[in-house]
Formats: structure tokens, C-alpha cells, sequence
């Protein structure tokens, strides 16, 4: 697909008026400050957000108590999405009944009986866009697309039951009640004790492990494990727990930072392929890209299109990124990122994948990744990966500097961010590439 195209020219023509007007308030201004400006790039859900929310962690004021509680009720609407993820995946794959559970209609306990009532949080967030509810500190464009394009949920019009007697409840009645859920929907125990009562019910634990034919967010286990404290009524939500919540960025963020007595703009786009028209608008004068990419997302489909691997379209992108004439002086990083979920992926899942789009396309590969040699072998799997990148930069004069990344894990970050920083303070002091 012609993304090349989409992203640098026909956008560009489109809006070159624009463009020249960013370009002098902007250029002009960055530059005489002597800023670094640092773009976050990648695909949708490779982990821009989660490094953005580091750098405020690291070098910001982090997240306090109050701007935590903020997220409870993104962390109940992911929690509510996945669930409900979690039932449709396993109604497909066969249904509940497909494994004989002895404990599916044995009535659950409330832990807490004064905790139960439901209450619904008045603004509907919707989960998905942080365009709004980010706390950057300056953001040009964005769009006003608040549609929630991960919910599976078919329950926009819900009402929220009146407190269900849980001493009565059994497995089809968590079902019925959680399908009915808004996203909106303030979690209690009472809730809490279905969405436990589910996850661990060994139909859909199965079907977890088929999460990568779905779209599961990647933080489901993180949080349908603490499920407990999350609905409880005093839940404050952990700054691990802020890093694993799911918000699909829109439009771009921007939050500055002062490292090393330097003043860093950090940029944050969307990187869902309708987002990515928008990205040009933050191409001036960058000093370095940091280009995110899941290497675990090799087996799995595009959100956005379920006829394309992930890998491949964030490949194809990378390819894109780094060979553009708008970075031919700028850094290029490449972050390998979910470390993590592709160490354990590669133990069970070999590389070498089924291409989704030889189903629809005579033509295309049967196979991706088809090279692919090293079987479960982890080193093996990070160096094929690595490679499969940096083939993609046919500029000789470009050097890139690639790490392999967990953006959940701060001191990870703090690490790898700290060796890329002086690159990127080398190429800011050189005003181009890597410096001499
Ligand atoms: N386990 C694990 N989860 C990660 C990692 N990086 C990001 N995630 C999770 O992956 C999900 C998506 O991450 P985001 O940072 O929102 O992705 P994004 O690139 O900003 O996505 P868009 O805004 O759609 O472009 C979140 O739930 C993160 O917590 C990682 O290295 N390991
Ligand atoms: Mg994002």
C-alpha cells in the first residue's frame, strides 16, 4: 500500500499552507531556543504512549495521587472492554461449555456485601482517545474523533443493573450482566467477583491463549490479575497500573522536559493508520525520531485491518520513516519494543507466520518472515528482528541506534532513554545525523 504516498505527498500538497504556517511559528522559535524536539513514531498500540508517560515519570513530575484516581475510570473501561473481549473470543472459539467446568454454577461469594452498588461515572470517556484527557502541555492539531475503536462492546445503550445478588450468581449470570456494561460503568466488587468469575473460568482461558487471532489489549492479563483491587472502593491505581492502561492517542501531544540542563519537546502521535495523515504536521525541525515498533506483534492482524500482519505494516513504515528526504539529518531510534510479551511469544509461536493477506491476494507470500530460522530461540528471534529493520534504511550514511524495550518498565527505560539521550544531545549540538 502506497503509504508513502498517503503520509509525505499527497498530505503534503494538501496541506502545504498549513504546513508553511507551523513551519515559521515554529521553526523559527525551536530553533532559536536550541530545543531538541524528540517525535515519537510507530503504528497503533506499539507503545509511543506508554514511553511518553515514562518520560514524565523520569524527567517530569510523574503522576500523583489525584492525576492516578483521574485514571480509575479508563482502567474500569479497559477492564470492561477486555472482558468483554474475553466472552466473544470464547463464545467463538466454542463457548463455555466447550470445557467441562465443575465450578461454572457454583455460586460466588461477595467479599464485601457493602461495596456492591453500582454507580455509573457521569462523563463517558470511551476509553480510547487521549486526545482530551492527556496532560500535555501543548498540542497542535487533533481531531475531534472520540469514537471508541477498540470497544467490542455492543452495549451503548446500557443500563446498569441494580446491585445483582451475588450470592445467587452463577456464570451465565456474570455473562448476561458484564455483556450489558457500559464503559462507563464504575466497578465494584460485586462487579469484580463476575469479571474474576469469568477470567478464571477455563473456557476462557483457553481462549486467551488464542488472544493474538483477536484484538485483546495487551494489558488484559496485567489487569484481569488484579481485578480484586481494582473494583474495590478505595482502589487508587499504582503508577505500573497508569503505564498499562490503554488510551488510543489522537491527534498530537506534546509535553517539554529539561534533561541535562537541555530543553526536550517530546512529541506523541496516533499511530493507527487514519492518525498518520496528521503526523506531517510535526515533521519541522526534528531533532531525532524514536520509532517504536512491538516486535511481539508478529502473529498478529491490524486493528485497523484484519487482512495485514502488525509487523509487516510497522516494517513498512519504518521503511518509510527512515528513508524520508523530511529525516535525512535527523536521528533515527528504533525501539523494539514489548520485549517482554515477544520473549514469551517465540518459546511457543514460531516466527515464520501465515500471511493474512495471501487469503484475499493470489500473489502475496503464503508465508511471512519465511527466512526465519532460529526457531524458539529468543536471541535468535531479536536478531532476525533487528535485521528484518535495519535492511529497511537504505541510506549507508544512516546510523541507527536500536534497543530492545519493555516501555513498561521504568528503570528499562530510564536506561535505554539515557544512552539514546546523548545521541540525540550529539546530533542537537551537530545539527544533523549522529554528529561527526
Ligand atoms: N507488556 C507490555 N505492554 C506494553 C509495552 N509497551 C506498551 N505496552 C502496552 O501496550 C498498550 C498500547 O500501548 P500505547 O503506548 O498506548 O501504544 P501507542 O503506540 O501509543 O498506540 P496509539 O496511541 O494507538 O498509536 C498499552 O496497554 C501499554 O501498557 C511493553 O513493552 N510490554
Ligand atoms: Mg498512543
Amino acid at each position: 500500500m502506497g503509504l508513502c504516498a498517503s503520509i509525505f505527498e499527497t498530505e503534503l500538497s494538501a496541506t502545504s499552507k498549513d504546513r508553511d504556517l507551523d513551519r515559521q511559528n515554529r521553526s523559527d522559535h525551536e530553533k532559536e531556543s536550541n530545543k531538541v524536539k524528540l517525535l515519537l513514531l510507530g503504528a497503533g498500540e506499539s507503545g509511543k504512549s506508554t514511553i511518553f508517560k515514562q518520560m514524565r515519570i523520569l524527567y517530569g513530575q510523574g503522576y500523583t495521587e489525584i492525576e492516578r484516581k483521574v485514571m480509575i475510570s479508563v482502567i474500569h473501561a479497559n477492564l470492561i472492554n477486555m472482558v468483554k473481549t474475553l466472552i466473544l473470543m470464547t463464545e467463538e472459539l466454542g463457548g463455555f461449555n466447550n470445557i467441562n467446568n465443575p465450578t461454572s454454577n457454583v455460586p460466588i461469594t461477595n467479599r464485601d456485601s457493602t461495596e456492591s452498588t453500582a454507580t455509573t461515572n457521569p462523563t463517558s470517556h470511551n476509553e480510547n482517545t487521549n486526545e482530551s484527557s492527556s496532560s500535555s502541555s501543548s498540542s497542535s492539531s487533533t481531531s475531534n474523533d472520540t469514537q471508541s475503536n477498540e470497544s467490542s462492546s455492543s452495549s451503548s445503550s446500557t443500563t446498569v443493573p441494580s446491585s445483582p445478588s451475588v450470592s445467587s450468581a452463577s456464570l451465565q449470570e456474570a455473562i448476561q450482566v458484564i455483556k450489558k456494561l457500559s464503559d462507563d460503568t464504575t466497578l465494584n466488587p460485586t462487579y469484580g467477583n463476575y469479571v474474576q468469575l469469568i477470567w478464571n473460568h477455563p473456557a476462557v482461558q483457553e481462549a486467551y491463549k488464542s488472544r493474538s487471532k483477536f484484538q485483546l489489549s495487551d494489558g488484559a492479563s496485567y489487569f484481569l490479575n488484579r481485578v480484586e483491587e481494582i473494583c474495590k472502593v478505595d482502589y487508587i491505581p499504582s503508577v505500573d497500573d497508569v503505564l498499562h492502561t490503554r488510551v488510543r492517542t489522537s491527534g498530537i501531544l506534546a509535553e517539554e522536559y529539561i534533561i541535562d540542563d537541555v530543553s526536550f519537546c517530546i512529541y506523541d502521535v496516533g499511530g493507527q493508520r487514519n492518525e498518520r495523515r496528521k503526523w506531517i504536521h510535526a515533521f519541522d525541525d526534528v531533532t531525532a525520531i524514536i520509532f517504536v515498533a512491538a516486535i511481539s506483534e508478529f502473529d498478529q492482524t491490524m486493528f485497523e485491518d484484519s487482512t495485514t500482519n502488525r509487523l509487516m505494516d510497522a516494517l513498512r513504515l519504518f521503511e518509510e520513516i527512515s528513508n524520508s528526504k523530511f529525516f535525512k539529518k535527523t536521528s533515527i531510534i528504533l525501539f523494539l519494543n514489548k520485549r517482554d510479551l515477544f520473549i514469551d511469544k517465540v518459546k511457543t509461536i514460531d516466527l515464520r507466520q501465515p500471511n493474512p493477506a495471501a487469503l484475499h491476494d493470489a500473489n502475496a507470500p503464503k508465508y511471512l518472515f519465511d527466512d526465519y530460522t532460529g526457531g524458539c530461540d529468543a536471541d535468535a528471534a531479536v536478531h532476525y528482528m533487528v535485521n528484518a529493520f535495519l535492511s529497511k534504511c537504505t541510506d549507508q550514511q544512516k546510523e541507527i541506534f536500536w534497543r530492545v524495550t519493555c516501555a513498561t518498565d521504568t528503570e528499562n527505560i530510564k536506561t535505554v532513554f539515557n544512552a539514546a539521550k546523548d545521541i540525540i544531545l550529539r546530533a542537537n549540538l551537530t545539527g544533523s545525523g549522529f554528529g561527526e
